[in-house]
């Protein structure tokens, strides 16, 4: 209702970014132009049962080819900011050696584009797509990737540092390491656990040595990040075994993360669970302070939280491992069609919880958004209330965290379009776009003019 666009908007302070964010795998297909060579999604879309429907990116929104038109969508849409994703493989083919130019031409033409029409672009880095000779030589549990990776960013830096303020280095560095190397969830598809921990400990040392670079090489001010995708871990009973479930939870997806680059050591208690299962993190002289190289913004990425009990379904609270249980139980909230339970509430608490433990840190909401089961009409329209519904809520949640004293500078909406959607394929639906992947049709749904709407109202405040 527009008395509720009005008091919602209000809790959002002067020059908040209103935004929306893609990933280049997820949307730009046109995996075998130009130049480009395979990255590890490449790869992983080709083992069977990997993906569902044995979907792969080769086409995907066909963006590449589209991008002039996709962008004048943005610009159609109202938003102000565009946060995007550059190909490894595209700029710097097999992960090493110089740039090729025919792909940081894609990139050069899309930069000019958006500040043609006035949107301003936000830089991501890496958001998944290692290139594959990388994951060949040992991908991210490697020292040496972390390198290889500050070469790239300083690549892209070259190029695009004259035009874009806003750079975000890595996208999600706990489904890089725990669903790549871990859990085998996504590329390269590995099952290896002290591996995971060595790739997180590699992620956020690349981190910091692009950081740095960066800096060091910036023509002017510009603002440097990294994108976590954090959640609050709620324990299931005042129970010390719930209590400490969550506090694992908490540790092993935010804090070992944000206590290095922000306190410069790893969590005293998450070294200790570690330690536990055998697992020391490769930690060299001086990385922790190359980590911990000040960055200007925290992107956050919310879907939604969980609760975590230390009790197993027999009411142990030791495995046969030996190890400390930890399990999920449902919240029983409503849920998406990712099956993810939607916790507003849990939004609130985490960027309250992060101002807290982080103080002096801005915060930009780099992704948030739901899938659902859309219905178009057959004109191709989605009236999309439920989606609606995750974003009124979800903005009313940082609205609630800005009054309890978060610094939170915009928010980006996740995505622009329907797109390839990792592992689920092309079977579930982000975007505030339709697309069809038959025709390319774009087709904006009644989420996107909610937040066109929303946005305009707020800047005339
Ligand atoms: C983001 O990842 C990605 O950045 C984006 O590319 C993607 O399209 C979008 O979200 C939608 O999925 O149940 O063990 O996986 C979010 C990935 C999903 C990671 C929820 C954490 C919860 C723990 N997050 N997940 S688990």
């Amino acid at each position: 209702s527009v008395s509720g666009d009005a008091e919602l908007i209000a809790g959002l302070p002067a020059g908040f970014r209103w935004g929306v964010a893609t990933s280049a795998y997820q949307i730009e297909g046109a995996v075998a132009v130009d130049g480009r060579t395979p990255s590890i999604w490449d790869t992983y879309c080709r083992v069977p049962g990997a993906i569902d429907n044995g979907d792969t990116g080769d086409v995907a929104c066909d963006h590449y080819n589209r991008m002039p038109a996709d962008i004048a969508l943005i610009k159609e849409l109202g938003f102000d900011t565009y946060r995007f994703s550059v190909a490894w493989p595209r700029v710097q083919p097999r992960g090493k050696g110089p740039a090729n130019l025919a792909g940081i031409a894609f990139y050069d033409r899309l930069v000019d584009e958006l500040l043609a029409q006035g949107i301003d672009p936000w830089v991501t880095l890496y958001h998944w797509d290692l290139p594959q000779e990388l994951e060949d030589a040992g991908g991210w549990p490697v020292r040496d990737t972390a390198y290889r990776f500050a070469d790239f960013a300083m690549l892209v830096f070259d190029a695009l540092s004259d035009r874009v303020d806003t750079w975000t280095t890595l996208n999600e560095p706990w489904c890089s390491a725990m669903l790549g190397y871990a859990y085998g969830a996504h590329a390269p598809g590995r099952r290896e656990y002290p591996a995971a921990l060595a790739a997180v400990h590699h992620l956020l040392l690349g981190h910091g040595l692009a950081t740095l670079q960066m800096r060091e090489a910036a023509p002017r001010k510009i603002d440097i990040g990294i994108t976590l995708n954090v959640a609050t871990a709620y324990p299931a009973s005042d129970a010390e075994p719930d209590v400490d479930a969550a506090r694992r939870a908490d540790g092993m997806g935010r804090r070992i993360y944000l206590d290095p680059l922000v306190h410069g050591q790893y969590p005293a208690d998450v070294v200790a669970d570690l330690a536990a299962e055998g697992v020391v993190l490769p930690v060299e002289e001086g990385d922790l302070e190359l980590i911990s190289a000040p960055i200007d913004v925290l992107g956050v990425n919310y879907y939604f939280s969980q609760k975590f009990t230390g009790y197993a379904e027999d009411g142990r609270i030791v495995g046969d491992d030996g190890l400390p249980i930890s399990r999920t139980l449902p919240l029983d909230k409503p849920r998406t069609a990712m099956d993810w339970e939607i916790v507003p509430e849990g939004f609130t608490d985490l960027l309250v919880s992060i101002a807290r433990d982080y103080p002096g840190l801005p915060m930009v909401i780099t992704e948030n958004g739901s899938a659902f089961d859309d219905h178009p009409d057959p004109t191709g329209f989605v009236d999309d209330t439920d989606r609606v519904t995750y974003f009124t809520t979800h903005l009313a949640a940082v609205a609630a965290a800005i009054q309890q004293g978060a610094d939170i500078r915009g928010y980006l909406a996740w995505s622009l379009l329907d797109n390839f959607e990792w592992a689920y394929g092309y079977a579930k639906r982000f975007g505030i776009v339709r697309v069809d992947y038959e025709s390319q049709t774009r087709t904006p749904k009644a989420s996107a003019l909610y937040l066109k709407s929303l946005a305009e109202q707020h800047r005339s405040q």
